[in-house]
């Protein structure tokens, strides 16, 4: 026997998966958290009943998270991630010899517990790895009392809804671009271009005034509402470096050279919001 688990992130907009088996459902500190089997897209991670990850789509988003911001600033040392207590984002990071250590500020220690539990198959345990830190806190006092350290932040988060909703205002940008490291880069969760236009165009437009060089770019990830997901590239340097770097060892199953390219293209209804 199977359920459908349907997700509701707008009142105007329904998505369904098939669920063969609930592994996990618990009310942790913070959260609702539910790891379940679903048919087709395997284990898959729900917060507060909106989709996190499947195991079967999830390389999109966390490639492209990781991978267009590091490889822009070419060989990154010191890297801080913010949320990505599944560790997906954490072992694209790890793929890089260059960096020597990575500061997770995840304010859910259950999502790092439980996803280290359930999600080994597809993830290893990234969190073995020596050069990682995890830190248990809120991301907004950790980027305060850290400026110009990190040479790549990447802002893995949940929809801003709730705790997570100061995670997409101006302020935390703010943050994040003065706690890159000259030459640094930094990727953010940043929503749906048909469903978040304004949110993004306001984000887009605080981030024009902190860096030189923004973007705003796109994934393909069936999971997740209108069948993708955008970030927000925010640097001095432009995101074109990444596409004369080498790839780090692991092998991608999403990024090559012409997505690359390609995610960087956006609709015209869109780009005109964003670029006028
Ligand atoms: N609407 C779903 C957005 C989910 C973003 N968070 C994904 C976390 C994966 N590490």
């Amino acid at each position: 026997m199977s359920i459908w688990f349907t997700e509701e992130l707008h009142p105007y907009y329904r998505k369904g998966i098939r669920v063969k088996k609930v592994l996990v459902d618990e009310q942790t500190q913070f959260q609702h958290l539910q790891i379940v089997e679903a048919e087709f897209f395997g284990k898959t991670v729900i917060l507060d009943g909106i989709i996190q990850l499947t195991e079967r789509d999830n390389m999109g988003y966390h490639e492209m998270i990781v991978h267009v911001p590091m490889l822009a600033v070419g060989a990154p040392k010191r890297v801080l991630i913010v949320g990505g207590g599944d560790g997906g984002t954490l072992q694209q990071v790890l793929r890089y010899e260059s960096v020597r250590e990575v500061f997770v500020c995840e304010l859910d220690q259950r999502v790092v517990e439980l996803s280290r539990e359930h999600l080994a198959a597809s993830f290893g345990d990234p969190w073995a790895d020596p050069r990682v830190k995890l830190i248990v806190r809120d991301a907004f006092d950790y980027l305060a009392e850290n400026p110009a350290q990190f040479d790549v932040i990447i802002s893995d988060t949940t929809d801003p809804i709730g705790m997570a909703e100061r995670l997409f205002s101006g302020e935390f940008y703010e943050l994040v671009a003065q706690s890159l490291a000259p030459g640094g880069a930094a990727s953010t969760q940043c929503e749906q271009p048909f469903f978040d236009t304004d949110l993004i165009k306001q984000i887009y437009e605080s981030v024009k005034t902190l860096v030189k060089n923004p973007a705003y770019y796109y994934a393909n990830i069936p999971t997740y509402p209108g069948g993708g997901i955008g970030f927000m590239y925010v640097s001095d340097v432009p995101w074109e470096n990444g596409l004369n770097t080498s790839y780090p060892p692991g092998g991608n199953k999403y990024l090559n050279p012409e997505i690359h390219k390609a995610a960087f293209a956006l609709p015209e209804f869109f780009r005109r919001e964003l670029q006028g």
